[in-house]
């Protein structure tokens, strides 16, 4: 396959790519414009790294409103919920869900996924579901599934053993969830158990940590000081964190320090939780996302992700990611030229490293030739435009192919 007239991200240059067997052979500068034979005129159109979702909950997309909707729009009224409709899982019903949301993410560039499966279900319906569409996707997706315990580890009848039954039937990540727990001690110690279970059979971790406007939820510090004591580090991601938009700065500061002593990895999902979060407050009502800017400023791998498509904590979501760069954008004051230039990171190679498959994933030569073509020329064209994906291409072969909307305008103002 050859592709002429790309653009790439952070040069002026156009380029062509070729690539055979799957993988990129040759990224070559052009002097100008090409109009040589090819497979694919990016059209000077910025061609990036596929996009990465690295959290969604997939066993619960398109639930929304069933059996009920969640009123209050509270993390609890959705995990309430969610309880309510788990209990009508069928196999069938999984995999329907998760073809269809997978369908509409492939559609919008996403070609890496990392999805939390509640395992707090003595008959692990939804993970044994999910586990063997990892094979049959795996022509248009990679998949990552957390062993997530959506009810807790110790506060939830045979925790521990469904976590580890988990791993047995296939899951790559470890999960949890202590801001849920019973007890504090309770959260402390799910953390311990995460990191040693995740050294005895050598996966990740990715945790709910410390998703509540609560100032006193620090189990950041807790799973952070275990990443590091164990030497997991970079294997160990922490998901949402919106706590640490309520700790104080003097606390903050002193946290920064272990964070990146720890190399631990970050999630927000802004969507999700500035609609999650701020609703036991009256006014001022906080945001609830966690400190973006500021991890990011201090070095630390933060990504950005959807969380939900439809399901009881969150009735929107689209499959675009780009969505949640602008809502970072604004939410977390990014609103300068070096933050939009960076932006993209935060979808594309901030989540490789979050899924720890940055070996498999990146425009150069050697790698898997799997890329985006966007409608902009740029990243702040792409971000300001909300750029559509044009092509979505996976080891040279065409997945999505996308003609820009046609408008006909009948004034002319110019
Ligand atoms: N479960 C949870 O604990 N938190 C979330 N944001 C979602 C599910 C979507
Ligand atoms: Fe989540």
């Amino acid at each position: 396959m050859k592709i002429i007239n790309a653009r790439l991200r952070h040069s002026d240059a156009l380029y062509t790519l070729e690539c055979e067997q799957g993988v990129f052979t040759r990224i070559q500068q052009q002097v100008g414009p090409e109009q040589s034979k090819c497979d694919l005129d990016a059209q000077q159109k910025l061609l990036c790294a596929p996009f990465v979702e690295p959290h969604i909950h997939l066993d619960a997309v398109l639930t929304a409103g069933e059996p009920r909707w969640n009123k209050s729009g509270t993390l609890f009224e959705g995990i309430e919920c969610w309880a309510e409709r788990k209990q009508m899982l069928t196999h069938e019903d999984v995999q329907q869900r998760v073809r269809k949301a997978a369908e509409l993410l492939i559609s919008h560039g996403v070609q890496h996924i990392r999805t939390h499966v509640d395992v707090t279900d003595p008959e692990l319906t939804a993970l044994k579901a999910i586990v063997p569409l990892k094979e049959t996707l795996a022509p248009y997706l990679d998949l990552q599934i957390v062993a997530f315990p959506q009810e807790g580890i110790l506060s939830y009848p045979n925790g521990k053993a469904l976590m580890e039954q988990a791993l047995d039937i296939g899951a790559d990540v470890i999960g949890g969830i202590p801001h849920f727990e019973f007890t504090r001690e309770y959260g402390v110690e799910s953390m311990r158990w995460v990191i040693e279970l995740a050294q005895q059979h050598n996966k990740l971790v990715d945790v709910h940590c410390d998703e509540i406007d609560d100032e006193q939820s620090r189990f950041l510090e807790v799973l952070a000081t275990a990443a590091l004591e164990s030497g997991l580090g970079d294997r160990v991601t922490a998901s949402h964190t919106v706590a640490m938009h309520s700790y104080n700065n003097a606390y903050c500061s002193k946290l920064f320090r272990l964070l990146k002593m720890s190399g631990i990895n970050f999630v927000s999902c802004p969507t999700e939780n500035i609609h999650l979060q701020g609703r036991f407050d009256t006014f001022p009502k906080r945001r609830g996302i966690t400190r973006v800017k500021e991890l990011r400023n201090a070095g630390i791998n933060v990504a950005l992700a959807q969380d939900s498509i439809q399901d009881p904590w969150y009735s929107l979501g689209n499959g675009k990611l780009l969505r949640q760069v602008d809502f970072a954008l604004h939410a977390c004051h990014m609103m300068g030229y070096d933050d939009f230039s960076q932006a993209l990171d935060f979808i594309t190679d901030n989540g490789a490293k979050v899924m720890h498959i940055q070996d498999q994933y990146g425009i150069e030569v050697g790698k898997p030739a799997n890329f985006i073509v966007l409608n902009g020329r740029d990243d702040v064209e792409v971000i300001r435009e909300q750029a559509d994906v044009l092509y979505s291409v996976r080891r040279g072969e065409v997945l999505v192919e996308r003609q820009p909307a046609m408008v006909k305008m009948g004034v002319n103002l110019a």
